[in-house]
């Protein structure tokens, strides 16, 4: 009877640092995202050099490989999706 326990804990706890990572990138897209309209410009990233250093737009031409639907804003999806590609 404990296996399925086991298990569940397992599953768990696999969705939880998944969830912390997320929170993570979410916060970072918020600190960006100066007027909390859930997109970001251009404007606002160059805005924070210091926020930017620590994700993977710290590169020329991040931004246009980012914005995948080509609206020239990077919605919190397309950030995530970003911050998730290692190079
Ligand atoms: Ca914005
Ligand atoms: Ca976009």
């Amino acid at each position: 009877m404990n296996k399925p326990i086991i298990i569940l804990i397992a599953i768990l706890s696999g969705s939880a640092f998944a969830q912390t990572e997320n929170e993570w990138f979410i916060s970072q897209f918020n600190l960006l995202d100066k007027d909390s309209d859930g997109y970001l410009t251009l404007a606002e990233i160059q805005a924070k050099p210091d926020v930017i250093r620590q994700t993977n737009f710290f590169y020329q031409g991040s931004f246009e490989f980012a914005d995948i639907n080509k609206d020239n804003l990077i919605s919190q999806a397309e950030y995530i999706a970003n911050e998730q590609d290692t190079y």
